[in-house]
């Protein structure tokens, strides 16, 4: 009997010390939260882009709609070395360009002509969308589609006709190839095209064109498992620029009523609102060189491991999903430089990401929620995602503290808030205690699904977090904080009009330089002050950090004759002072044609000073400011004398407004003195436009 009223007693404590427990509610939910589809989306973090289709053939970033389907014939197609090269780097899927605006498909749609089943490649029999899921499924990546809205190809485009075959081709897609991760809707609509050789422009409006409510209701009942981005009541955003980065505040929130009423500024996309309504979280898209497509003149052209590594922090580091392109090329593979430079950045990643230091160290927390272990700092650092520090509903501000057995070196600091409860953090300061003292290292603000910070390299006995301004109480489920290799960034190269070279890195790092084309090591030239190369040239550099006996990778800047002699002969409007910015060999220094009054077409006249073999021209459109006034159709003209000129080139800046980089057009060789570019029409209308440089390409 003793015994089982002391067993009943214990029952009854261990009842009430667990009931005690209890009493401590997990946070409530605060504000907008992500669906389960989009905390698995989340996770997923980097995956790839393909873009190939009949631009690859033509040399093209938009087709008009009027190139043949026979054009599309690869000689090596091979997705799976498209799935191996996403695998290996770490990416957890891969999204497909099915139909991009030229009206294309890379399946064998059965309502329309215009398709590989019109291409020589595998006779007609193939579909590349059915062969990409079989090796998505065997490399275990998502398969993601997307479908471009415009399409410059259908001779109903901007009538009802259209709607019921986009929502067609979206049925094919959604049923036939399995699980489809995420649908992607580009926001490039309407224009002019073939239409079905009615060559005109046809304007439609976005917002009601398409009727997207329907369209996206026919998705979900089709697909429910499929995220939705980009044009329409969407479940993820785009980043509001084709650079690959969002900003240092980044809320995974948006006013997305007011940006279906056309309220919203793309240039918000890239921080989201912090009162946004409804979970849109930002997803980064950037290409692995300039052009979307493959063009072989990009072939020197990837970009470099800084820039990817910058990439890769300023995407995944600042809560955006990476959506990463790899531009097939006409064999159908992915190019092996761009391979290789994936390799580098993979390698460089991991290394990053090796040495935690968190893990073993001693953590403690001002404020746990209730002060129940089930909410502990300890729970920031246990690996588990479900588990999470919180601070009780009143505290807003709060710091946690790791505190090591030994100085401890560290320079990359990871943090993700537990966002099944909401987004909350809005300010925090980092701080290491380095000799006793306590510095801080960096401040940010958002957190989100995950921020990464870089910083200066700390030998520190403690590291605190101090969340300094949160929405709601504080839930933090990860923390972690790495050792990274010293990365020792690439130069910079620069040459102006005369030819003068700069030549900069970071301080501390001393340059070496080749210019005979030779790849550059500590025995090549040592760069003290600019010197002057106004020849021909490709200029090779590496930075040299001796503290650490390292090399940057090799920076790469090649140019032509340089514009010393180079004049402009007249202006169609315009300031005359300032119109050197066109030829100054700086980009980022612009010039505009007059504003308001002066209606386009605008040219500007060049004398390069001595006749010169050219095979192409490049416009660099304004880079610098918020709004780019940017030209959409030209015409570029030479001449040998300024009297007789002769047309070279026409056309359009194809997706010039979405990604404004330098633009390319080549043509048959001339030995010429005089160029005449004349600026059309602009992408933005009632602007003036504006240009960075104009560039030839010399012939050899
Ligand atoms: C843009 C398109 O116009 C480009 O061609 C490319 O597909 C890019 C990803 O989206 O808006």
């Amino acid at each position: 009997m003793m015994k089982n009223i002391f067993l009943l007693l214990s029952f009854f404590c261990i009842t009430l010390h667990i009931s005690g427990q209890e009493l401590i509610k997990p946070p409530k939910p605060f504000g907008p939260l992500p669906t389960q589809k989009q905390l698995d989306w989340h996770e997923m973090e980097f995956y790839a882009f393909v873009h190939f289709s009949l631009n690859t053939f033509t040399n093209k970033e938009w087709g008009y709609g009027d190139e043949s389907p026979e054009l599309f014939n690869p000689t090596a197609l091979d997705v799976r070395q498209w799935a191996r090269v996403a695998k290996e780097s770490g990416m957890k899927g891969i999204i497909l360009v099915a139909k991009h605006h030229d009206g294309f498909c890379l399946w064998p749609s059965e309502y329309t002509e215009r398709s590989v089943k019109n291409s020589p490649w595998k006779k007609g029999k193939g579909d590349v969308v059915k062969e990409l899921a079989a090796a998505c499924k065997e490399y275990d990546l998502k398969l993601g589609l997307y479908l471009s809205p415009w399409d410059r190809n259908n001779p109903d485009y901007g009538k009802p006709a259209y709607i019921t075959y986009f929502r067609n081709q979206l049925k094919e897609l959604l049923t036939n190839y399995g699980d489809v991760f995420e649908m992607w809707f580009d926001g490039a609509n309407g224009g002019d095209g073939y239409y079905g050789g009615a060559n005109e422009t046809r304007k439609i409006n976005t917002l009601e064109y398409y009727n997207w409510d329907e369209t996206y209701k026919l998705i979900y009942a089709l697909a429910p498992k499929t995220l939705v981005w980009g044009i329409g009541p969407s479940e993820a955003r785009w980043i509001g620029n084709e650079e690959g980065r969002a900003n240092e505040t980044n809320w995974s929130l948006l006013r997305q009523k007011e940006e279906l009423a056309g309220k919203v500024h793309y240039s918000e996309f890239m921080s989201g609102h912090e009162d946004g309504e409804k979970w849109v979280p930002g997803e980064a898209d950037v290409s692995i060189r300039p052009g979307w497509f493959y063009h072989a003149v990009e072939d020197d052209k990837v970009r470099s491991l800084d820039e990817l590594v910058a990439i890769y922090y300023e995407s995944i580091g600042r809560n955006a999903n990476l959506l990463l392109n790899l531009p097939v090329d006409r064999r159908g593979l992915v190019h092996e430089n761009d391979e290789t430079r994936l390799k580098e950045l993979v390698a460089t990643i991991k290394a990053d990401f090796k040495t935690e230091v968190l893990n073993g160290s001693k953590v403690s927390a001002d404020n746990v929620r209730g002060n129940n272990r089930q909410f502990a700092a300890q729970n920031g650092i246990d690996g588990d995602k479900n588990s999470y520090w919180a601070t009780d509903d009143t505290v807003k501000a709060a710091s946690i503290l790791f505190e090591f057995n030994q100085p401890t070196p560290f320079n990359r600091i990871l943090l993700q808030e537990y966002i099944k409860l909401g987004q909350r953090v809005k300010a925090f300061t980092i701080e290491a205690k380095v000799d006793d003292q306590w510095k801080t290292i960096a401040t940010g603000t958002t957190i989100g699904y995950k921020r990464i910070l870089r910083t200066d390299r700390v030998v520190a006995s403690a590291l605190k977090i101090a969340i300094t301004d949160s929405k709601a109480g504080i839930v933090i489920s990860n923390i972690q904080a790495f050792d990274a290799p010293t990365f020792v960034h690439a130069p910079e190269i620069e040459r102006d009009k005369n030819g003068e070279v700069t030549i900069k890195s970071e301080t501390g790092n001393t340059i070496y330089y080749t210019v005979d084309g030779s790849n550059p090591s500590v025995n090549s030239f040592l760069y003290t002050e600019p010197f002057r190369y106004n020849k021909a040239v490709e200029i090779k550099a590496i930075a040299f950090n001796a503290k650490e006996n390292m090399s940057s990778a090799v920076k790469r800047a090649k140019y032509g004759v340089s514009k010393e002699k180079w004049k402009i002969v007249s202006i169609s409007s315009g300031d005359l002072n300032t119109v050197n910015r066109v030829i100054d060999g700086n980009p980022n220094t612009d010039w505009s044609f007059g504003s308001n009054t002066a209606k386009l077409p605008q040219e500007i006249v060049i004398d390069m000073g001595e006749p010169l073999k050219i095979s192409g021209f490049t416009y660099v459109p304004q880079q610098v400011g918020n709004t780019l006034n940017l030209i959409a159709n030209y015409e570029f003209y030479t001449s040998k004398d300024a009297v007789k000129w002769t047309k070279q080139s026409q056309g359009e800046f194809s997706n010039i407004k979405n990604n404004p980089i330098e633009q390319l057009k080549i043509f048959t060789e001339v030995k010429v003195r005089y160029l005449r570019f004349v600026a059309k029409s602009e992408v933005e209308k009632g602007q003036t436009v504006s240009i960075g440089e104009i560039n030839v390409i010399e012939a050899h």
